[in-house]
């Protein structure tokens, strides 16, 4: 099978974004599917544009892309997409969006991955995770509705889901107040959901 795992670029100050180091990892401890791993822009549709091109130039079975949210504690895997963007945090080249994502794309669409058993499999070897119901309305939803727009749009046979991820310990080292999880934990959950797939 073939897996395309994607993470972010930093952002918002940060010099690491965790998505893309676990994804490096993950990538490298998978032997059960080929993996092609793609570093998106923290940018409104430039983002979707190099993800779709990858989506149709991989031809993969299976899609995650994944992100980085500061402030939460595990390693967490989105439901829902929406087709709005809000968020007056500029994206890194430098557009703060207050719109709809894609004009006439229905107003939100579901990950199409297991993600009950992911959350188990994680579970299992001992790390929490959780379904969560906001992706926020920043970059990663964009991403993540604009991929599974354009998967249901061409009627792929790709199942596509967004996972976010925690700080890392170094990223909050400044501000103590904040949850974080080691790479190797993160690197271990999305490894356990993936392995899902196999
Ligand atoms: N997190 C941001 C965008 C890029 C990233 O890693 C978000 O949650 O929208």
């Amino acid at each position: 099978m073939k897996i395309l795992l994607t993470g972010f670029e930093s952002f918002g100050g940060e010099t690491v974004n965790p998505s893309w180091q676990a994804a490096l990892k993950t990538a490298e401890k998978i032997d059960f599917a080929e993996v092609l791993t793609v570093c998106l822009p923290v940018e409104y549709y430039k983002s979707v544009e190099i993800a779709i091109k990858a989506v149709d130039d991989f031809c993969p079975d299976a899609v995650l892309l994944t992100g980085q949210a500061g402030g939460r504690t595990c390693v967490s895997f989105e439901n829902i997409a929406v087709n709005i963007a809000d968020s007056d945090t500029p994206d890194n080249a430098g557009k703060a969006l207050h719109t709809v994502n894609f004009t006439g794309g229905p107003d939100r669409l579901f990950s199409s991955l297991p993600l009950k058993e992911m959350v188990d499999a994680v579970n299992k070897i001992g790390l929490p995770a959780y379904i969560s119901q906001n992706a926020g309305r920043f970059v990663c939803n964009h991403v993540f509705y604009g991929v599974l727009k354009h998967i249901s749009d061409n009627n792929l046979n790709i199942k596509a889901g967004f996972a976010h991820v925690p700080f890392i310990p170094a990223q909050t080292v400044n501000k103590p107040e904040k949850p974080s999880m080691s790479l190797e934990n993160i690197t271990e959950s999305m490894f356990a959901a993936l392995a899902v797939l196999r």
